[in-house]
């Protein structure tokens, strides 16, 4: 190994993430009934285009062909999610003929020498338990527990990592405050139950699944972000810095690690009705200990709560995907009026969110400083990544410098992370294929690989040819240029 490399550390475990809805398909197939994201992306304006995951990468008939391309690409690990709805489709009846899905793809990662990496919920709830209030209904945290152990009956003997949700954040406020995401729902207090049920399941699914096996690694994916104020001298910036790391960071990072939400977002809060769904025994069953932090990374915020004036606003890009002008949708903040997110001139991707990445390498330094490390457990990236505008050439090849570099810039953060002690383990890119991008639908690309969605042909894409040079080695290349020191966070 050249001396201008970067090495990471030995067993440092590389690879990629996907999740079901958004690439499997089959969605009416062996037994698979509804989940929320199926309905709700029938809600004319819901998905830009009218987009569905009905046949995604098709990736329930293609697996194989998957899994070999993992393969050549050098992946160690793979994340992937289970489709709660394809596993018990009506909430409670466990389909056989779905889990057995899992099964042959478990069995075949093994065989190609990669680690399976599963994940519980990937926001698909089956869409019986919405009729009956989806993750707003205490009674759904139950449910995810009773499926987690189904689960682990059938695959873990050969699964060894498990972690419960991916981005509760999203699930909750996305879907239930905001309606952004299935099932659509605007209902600030809704957001907040949702927020403790998912607490709860993945607490009481932790709990069952450490009693079966204490020897699995368990764990659960949080979206984090890095809040600062856009003036770190006016008070109103540093409160809306605050409020947004409460909603966002502090509500799963402080019941999962300290069994108990923070002080002043229940303050914030306290109109919304979470104290009163807050049972006896909560907490001590959410903080159960786990074995590992997964981070999902995509960018940090700047925070003012000062007023938009009109000529600012009329020169916002908006946020919203094509196709869903026209559905009103609501903030996922739901104690932070007046408070809105300012570019800071930085790059932006494909999904116009700014690229930053110092900001992983302070979080991950935060997370070590005040969560993980005293708790004494690693940190994964679990997600990373991003959409840019791909151009493909006439062989359907995918020159993306821009993705690349994305990937190198958020390498070297992690890395230099590590320099600062920080216990980071692996990295996950999000995502091995283009897929299913939730509201986008197909219009944004966060593959390694590009997927031609009128062939189903994959082809792997220039940051894919990188990306599987630096795991095979444990190194990024020279060059790969240095992010600035870490700064102190809010
Ligand atoms: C992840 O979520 C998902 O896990 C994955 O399925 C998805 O495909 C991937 O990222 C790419 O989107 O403007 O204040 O509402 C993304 C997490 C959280 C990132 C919300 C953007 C915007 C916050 N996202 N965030 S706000």
């Amino acid at each position: 190994m050249s001396s201008t490399q970067l090495p990471f550390p030995e067993g440092f475990l590389w690879g990629a993430a996907t999740a079901a809805y958004q690439i499997e398909g089959a969605a009416h197939t062996g037994g698979r009934q509804d989940s929320i994201w199926d309905v709700f992306a029938r809600v004319p304006g819901a998905v830009a285009d009218g987009h569905n995951g009905d046949v995604a990468c098709d990736h329930y008939r293609r697996y194989k062909e998957d899994v070999a391309l993992m393969d050549q690409l050098h992946m160690k690990a793979y994340r992937f999610s289970t489709s709660w709805a394809r596993c018990v489709p009506d909430g409670v009846t466990p389909n056989p003929e779905g889990i057995a899905f899992y099964s042959r793809l478990v069995d075949e990662l093994l065989a190609a020498g990669i680690t399976p990496w599963l994940t519980l919920y990937h926001w698909d709830l089956p869409q019986a338990l919405e009729d009956k209030g989806g993750w707003a209904n205490r009674d759904t945290a139950y449910r995810f527990a009773e499926y987690a152990a189904l689960m682990h009956g059938v695959l873990g003997d050969r699964v060894r990592i498990w972690t419960t949700l991916n981005e509760p954040w999203c699930s909750a406020f996305l879907g239930y405050a905001a309606g952004v995401h299935a099932p659509g729902r605007q209902d600030p207090r809704a957001g907040l139950a949702a927020a403790h049920h998912l607490l709860l399941g993945h607490g009481l699914a932790a709990r069952e699944l450490r009693r079966e096996d204490p020897d699995a690694t368990l764990g659960i994916t949080l979206n984090l972000t890095v809040p600062d104020p856009r003036d770190p001298g006016s008070e109103g910036d540093r409160d809306a810095a605050r409020r947004i790391d409460g909603q966002f960071n502090r509500i799963f990072l402080d019941p999962l690690f300290r069994g108990e939400y923070p002080a002043d977002l229940m303050a914030d809060v306290a109109h919304l009705g979470l104290a009163g769904l807050v049972q006896d025994g909560d907490l001590d069953t959410i903080s159960t200990p786990l074995d590992l932090l997964g981070v999902n990374y995509y960018h940090g915020e700047s925070l003012t709560k000062d007023p938009v004036d009109p000529v600012e606003r009329a020169g916002q890009e908006t946020t919203s995907a094509p196709g869903q002008a026209d559905r009103p949708v609501s903030s996922p903040f739901v104690a932070a009026d007046g408070v809105r997110s300012v570019p800071r001139g930085l790059p932006v991707t494909g999904m116009g969110w700014e690229v930053q990445p110092e900001g992983l390498r302070r979080l991950l330094n935060r997370l070590q400083a005040e969560y993980t490390g005293p708790a004494g457990i690693p940190v994964y990236i679990t997600e990373n990544g991003a959409a840019y505008d791909d151009v493909p050439d006439e062989a359907g090849f995918v020159d993306d410098q821009d993705r690349l570099g994305f990937f190198a810039a958020h390498l070297r953060a992690v890395h230099d992370a590590i320099e600062d002690g920080v216990d980071v383990r692996g990295y996950l890119a999000w995502s091995l294929l283009d897929n299913f991008e939730w509201s986008f639908g197909y219009h944004q690309r966060f593959g390694l690989v590009r997927v031609d969605y009128s062939t189903q042909e994959r082809i792997p894409k220039a940051s894919a040819l990188w990306y599987s040079a630096v795991a095979a080695s444990n190194a990024l290349p020279a060059g790969s240029s240095p992010v600035s020191p870490a700064e102190p966070g809010v």
